[in-house]
């Protein structure tokens, strides 16, 4: 009955998605591969002021990919995700400064190292915290997934620290900065390169690392060995014939100005809006479309479920239930982590990091509004729903000719309050590497340290987005009322 009537719905709705999907196949004459990185680790992986990814892991891929033949895209997210892209077949290979120890052997097949590295500890330089003995009562900041997290936390208990965990490693020096954790660990290239351009952090373990080894390009064990054999038999070619030490000195006997640009454009807001224009507006255009998109399809998936809730059948109205209940109960991220990292390992498929954004955006604001349709649907008055019938409508008929448009009214406000939420709510979706606007916002600072600033922009660029988006509803509003 109702459902028969929504087989437009569904079948709309299944052709977007299906369109969403597309765009990510590849040329079938060269092999594409997906590579994911850190999007936030110099001197290894950073973007230039350009927003071109730069460093020298994105050097050194560029050149292997160049004499192999192979094209590959970029996926640029916190580590962790990274990492994770790859163990379960989301991604190709992942370089990112990543260190080859034994754990992760298990999971990756590992090329042959590109560069040495080893843990450093780091606190405040004027920090009365001088030795690792110091740190009992402590709390020290990590990076989640990382080597250098593995060896601080296998410390915690011999020294007696807290532990603070972080995704991304400028958030993470910015908190021992600004006095909240004590200490840091991460890898020394990293640490030492973050100083010689004005973090405000000491090593204080440099001629003790932990953990020392080297870092190098893994690919998921057992798969893609034909490309691991590549970038090894090219990162020893570009060391005879000197490409690499050209890449290394490139990174690290030059300051990261050179890739940040203007030092004095980052001492304005206006110089840094300028600077950086190009990275906002299309940070901007990737969330006005994740929430166009999202608004639509989840207020049509809301609609859906919203007139399943009151369906005469018990078995629909109980699925309608069930499926708010649990999409209303997963936090935002979990949802988008689920879809993007834990389902394509099962189904054997990638997804695009759009659309699994777009996919949590409709299964979770979906739910939501699946909630308060229904309710708007109850809410209109019994009486009605008798009226109509004993005049002669079927249930059916009922249904989407008196109560839906009635139920529909109540519930305009709630529709407008949502689409914000739902605006908002994009910026949860950075988590899985979409550049929107708040992932662009952590790139800009983690390339010139202005969180105040960046962060500023960005949100008056939200607030003018929100604001537009109110006076659209509002006249939506008033035209449907
Ligand atoms: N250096 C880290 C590791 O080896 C990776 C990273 O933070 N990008 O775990």
């Amino acid at each position: 009955m109702v459902i028969k009537r929504l087989k437009p719905i569904w079948a709309a709705l299944a052709v977007l998605i299906a369109l969403l999907a597309v765009g990510t196949k590849a040329d079938a004459a060269k092999p594409n591969y997906v590579i994911s990185t850190d999007a936030t680790y110099a001197p290894f992986d950073f973007q230039d002021k350009n927003n071109q990814y730069v460093g020298i892991d994105m050097d050194i891929l560029k050149e292997v990919a160049k004499r192999n033949n192979f094209t590959y895209t970029l996926k640029p997210m916190s580590f962790n995700a990274a990492a994770q892209m790859v163990a379960n077949g989301q991604a190709d290979g992942i370089i990112a400064g990543m260190m080859i120890n034994d754990s992760r052997k298990e999971v990756y097949d590992v090329s042959d190292p590109y560069y040495q590295s080893g843990v450093a500890w780091i606190t405040k330089p004027n920090s009365s915290i001088k030795s690792l003995n110091d740190l009992k009562g402590k709390k020290v900041a990590l990076k989640t997934g990382t080597a250098a997290a593995a060896y601080g936390a296998s410390l915690k208990d011999q020294y007696g620290f807290d532990i603070k965990y972080f995704n991304d490693t400028d958030t993470m020096y910015n908190d021992v900065v600004n006095g909240n954790t004590d200490a840091t660990f991460e890898d020394y290239p990293v640490i030492q390169y973050a100083i010689k351009n004005g973090v405000k952090l000491q090593v204080r373990n440099a001629d003790n690392l932990g953990k020392a080894g080297g870092v190098g390009f893994f690919v998921k064990k057992g798969q893609n060995a034909q490309l691991l054999d590549q970038f090894n038999k090219s990162l020893e070619e570009m060391k005879k014939d000197g490409t690499y030490n050209k890449i290394i000195d490139k990174y690290l006997n030059s300051s990261q100005k050179n890739f940040v640009g203007n030092a004095s454009d980052n001492k304005t807001t206006l110089g840094i809006l300028k600077s950086n224009s190009h990275a906002f507006m299309s940070g901007l255009w990737q969330t006005a479309e994740l929430s166009v998109a999202g608004i639509v399809l989840a207020s049509l998936f809301g609609l859906i479920l919203g007139v399943m809730g009151i369906a005469q059948s018990k078995l629909i109205r109980g699925i309608s239930t069930t499926i708010i209940y649990i999409f209303r109960g997963l936090p935002l991220m979990v949802l988008a982590f689920f879809i993007y990292i834990g389902l394509p390992g099962v189904l054997g498929m990638k997804i695009p990091a759009f659309t699994a954004g777009i996919l949590t955006l409709i299964l979770n604001e979906g739910a939501y509004t699946g909630a308060f349709v229904r309710g708007g649907f109850e809410a209109v008055d019994a009486g009605q729903m008798e009226a109509a019938r004993s005049l002669g409508l079927t249930h059916r008929q009922a249904t989407w000719k008196v109560i839906v448009p009635q139920g529909l009214k109540i519930t305009v406000p709630s529709f407008v309050n949502q689409f914000i939420i739902t605006l908002k709510d994009t910026s949860i979706l950075s988590a899985i590497g979409i550049l929107e606007l708040t992932q662009t916002g952590t790139l800009i600072v983690a390339r010139n340290s202005q969180g105040f600033r960046v962060w500023a922009i960005i949100a008056v660029i939200y607030l003018i987005v929100i604001t537009l988006l109110s006076w659209f509803s509002n006249w939506l509003k008033k035209k449907i009322a």
